[in-house]
């Protein structure tokens, strides 16, 4: 199966600018497939340029190769129901998984709202060898989804005992106004070594399958725990971002002030550290954070580095597709919060990369995409069969032309009835009791200025409107027994909006 093979124009081009066509696939034998989840990574990453002082050459080296997807976006923002939408093709309002799932076999108990199989799952049913580490899915148990599966890993060792209070290389127990303290929220140079690290491991664990041989095409998913919380790194990676240099990321003291009631409440949950903390710009701490948030960052671009030098240096290097992605973005500070459960850009933004054997490097996309989108794309490359339950679209005729019409916006969903959508260059924001925001990324690219109110944009609103889904499903099984799901229980009935 030759994804280009069908466009004499691409073959022409993709021949004049030297590219290896011939190189990329032996025979009739179908290409692998290397998934690279990262944790909680937003657009601070060199090929993004979401902060002047991202250090990751790797990454920034996969997009170099491939196709880069700048205006991509998780469709929920947190952890379970993002992975749970892009493992089985499915939005979160047609499966009503908002929140994080309470765990079990996700096919066994859900294949109803899953409509069939996971995405390695369909690969392993059409005829490819599945191995699968590290953070993949989240709520759900990963141990079935693979043929062979390495360990889940986790955020890693904590720092041997208390520390001093005036030791200012940790941050322990932050200055919560809120009463919730389920994921840490710290950072600091821990532990001593890379190779304590389970990040580390689960590249290790990988590596030496992508170096041997395989009888079938493989299907291989590794997924990294950091950048996500808390922001433990070994001291090398804090060196690379010394402190007094530390950029800030601007923070408006009256950005929410546009923001509907709603809005503000919805998020109030997961902002963890206190406004008054965060207002102070110039404060030690938000600079801490940030650099921890870098050096993590810097961290896991290395155990991608590693994981990709394995491949390049492997029988697979030619029959390889890879995608990179992360679950969602991360406020660090903006809309004043350090956190996802978002439907701002922070937080619905993500690192995207598609490298195919036979696709020209060094592209980028600004089209609305999702990681909705990466089941179907990865069937087309594949050439395996179109699965009808996919509610994404296939990324392949974009990498191909960018010229090829495209859908106008993409949706991400935060609990139900809460839904923005993101088109190439508007947001909108729909919340469950009907209050809106509209940001234009022309002229307002940190979304600092709400223009629902503004009736010169009636008409981009009301396209907006037209796009937003006619049902949502219910909740599905999202009060389990975390913190984040009783809270959700809690105050969001209290909200007195949508139902359960
Ligand atoms: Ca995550
Ligand atoms: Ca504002």
């Amino acid at each position: 199966m030759r994804f280009f093979s069908h466009t004499p124009t691409h073959l022409l081009s993709a021949l004049l600018t030297g590219l290896a066509l011939s190189a990329s696939v032996k025979g009739d034998s179908k290409p692998n497939v290397l998934l690279i989840a990262i944790d909680d990574l937003n657009d601070w990453i060199g090929c993004m340029d979401g902060h002047p002082q991202a250090i990751t050459p790797h990454i920034d080296s996969l997009a170099a190769r491939g196709t880069l997807f700048t205006n991509a976006h998780c469709q929920a923002p947190i952890c379970g129901p993002s992975r749970a939408s892009l493992l089985s093709g499915r939005y979160p309002h047609e499966t009503g998984v908002y929140n994080q799932p309470q765990g079990g076999d996700a096919l066994a108990s859900d294949s109803a709202l899953f409509h069939g199989k996971l995405l390695p799952q369909y690969f392993a049913e059409h005829g490819y060898a599945t191995f699968g580490v590290g953070k993949i899915s989240h709520g759900y148990d990963q141990s079935h989804l693979f043929h062979e599966a390495g360990s889940r890993g986790n955020s890693g060792p904590k720092p041997d005992g208390p520390k001093a209070p005036n030791d200012t290389r940790f941050r322990y127990r932050p200055n919560y106004d809120l009463p919730y303290t389920g994921t840490q929220t710290d950072w600091g140079a821990s532990p001593d070594r890379n190779d304590q690290m389970p990040d580390h491991e689960t590249a290790s664990w990988i590596i030496p399958h992508l170096e041997k041989e395989h009888d079938k095409p493989f299907f291989m998913a590794v997924g990294f725990h950091r950048p996500h919380v808390p922001f433990y790194a070994p001291q090398e990676w804090f060196d690379l971002f010394p402190l007094d240099q530390i950029v800030l990321p601007e923070i408006p003291l009256d950005d929410l002030d546009d923001v509907p009631e709603i809005g503000r409440r919805i998020h109030e949950l997961p902002r963890y550290p206190s406004i008054d903390w965060l207002r102070a710009n110039e404060s030690d701490e938000l600079r801490r954070c940030v650099q921890a948030y870098l050096a993590c960052t810097a961290f896991v671009d290395a155990q991608v580095g590693r994981v990709l030098s394995a491949l390049e240096q492997s029988p697979h290097a030619d029959n390889t597709i890879v995608v990179l992605f992360s679950d969602h973005g991360y406020h660090i500070g903006e809309k004043e919060r350090v956190s996802k459960q978002g439907l701002w850009e922070e937080s619905t933004r993500v690192p995207f990369i598609v490298t195919a054997p036979d696709a020209l490097p060094a592209q980028v996309r600004h089209h609305p995409v999702g990681l909705i989108d990466i089941y179907p794309t990865l069937l087309d490359l594949c050439g395996l069969p179109i699965r009808a339950a996919n509610s994404g679209s296939s990324l392949a005729p974009l990498i191909e032309n960018a010229s090829v019409p495209w859908r106008h916006s993409i949706i991400t969903t935060y609990a139900k009835g809460n839904h923005t959508l993101r088109s190439d260059r508007y947001r909108y924001i729909r919340y469950d009791d009907g209050s809106e925001e509209l940001y234009d990324h022309f002229s307002d690219p940190h979304e600092w200025k709400n223009l629902a109110s503004n009736p010169e944009l009636a008409q981009t609103l009301a396209r907006f409107r037209q796009e937003l889904p006619s049902v949502s499903a219910p909740y599905h099984r999202i009060v389990g027994n975390g913190p984040i799901n009783a809270w959700f229980k809690e105050h969001y009935e209290a909200l007195g909006v949508g139902d359960r």
